[in-house]
């Protein structure tokens, strides 16, 4: 090396010119590697978060839009003007619901039988629904194996615009609903059927249902709450779509 005062120059021999080649070389190699190593735990990642939109038959809608005004003592989402959100599952999410048995705190409907909950008709036609008695009523379906569950969309009923009070929907290991009891829904806000207080929003009845986020909790047992609507006492069910992976 000679130091010329402003000018550095350094003397390499051809030796260590390739030492030092072959140093870059093995240094771009050991980030290539660690790089394709990287992809491949990422791709693993995603593999194993492969989501979907959940996708869903809409029952013939009775009606457009839903009314202005929110009726009085209600406590309905301000519209957005937009389509609600589409609701990403993971891709091996599967409807795990329909014709499982279905029970009730009201053992005799008023109108229509239980089974119509999960028969796959949603349609808003008499006949379609279930009517249970006033106040606070639940519908509970048996998935009869513990499953994974992504989503749940409740018809009540759909002929008008109406709002039910105190839904709340919950998951539970045992029929009871005393083990491993979680709440994945809730928008009784006062807790007037003392469930709890539910920060969720009321909403209007529409042919686009109710798609709640059950967020892959583990149960086998859903059941439904509601406390009566703006149309009248009565609790009505026109088709309740679990969605979710069987556990083996
Ligand atoms: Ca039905
Ligand atoms: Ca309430």
């Amino acid at each position: 090396m000679l130091d010329t005062g402003c000018l550095r120059l350094v003397w390499i021999t051809e030796e260590e010119s390739m030492r030092m080649l072959r140093r870059l070389v093995d240094g771009l190699l050991g980030v290539s590697l660690a790089m394709w190593c990287l992809g491949g735990v990422l791709s693993i990642g995603s593999y194993a978060q492969e989501k979907k939109p959940l996708e869903f038959d809409l029952p013939k809608p009775q009606f457009i839009g839903t009314p202005k005004e929110v009726p009085p003592g209600t406590r309905v989402e301000p519209p957005s003007g937009q389509k609600p959100p589409v609701l990403m599952v993971p891709k091996d999410t599967v409807l795990i619901s329909q014709f499982k048995p279905v029970n009730s705190s009201d053992e005799e409907p008023i109108i229509g039988e239980l089974d119509l909950v999960t028969d796959g008709d949603k349609e808003a036609q008499d006949g379609c629904y279930v009517e249970l008695g006033p106040m606070l009523q639940w519908v509970q379906i048996d998935l009869e194996q513990t499953a994974e569950i992504h989503a749940i969309v409740v018809w009540h009923y759909h002929s008008e615009a109406r709002v039910y009070h105190d839904v709340v929907v919950q998951l539970a290991d045992d029929p009871d609903f005393i083990t491993n009891v979680r709440t994945v829904f809730n928008n009784d806000h006062d807790n007037s059927s003392g469930l709890g207080v539910g920060d969720d929003y009321e909403y209007f009845e529409t042919n686009q249902g109710k798609v709640i986020d059950a967020q892959g909790f583990k149960a086998r047992y859903v059941r439904l709450y509601s406390n009566g609507n703006t149309s009248n006492e009565q609790n009505h069910y026109t088709e309740v779509e679990v969605y979710g992976i069987p556990v083996e």
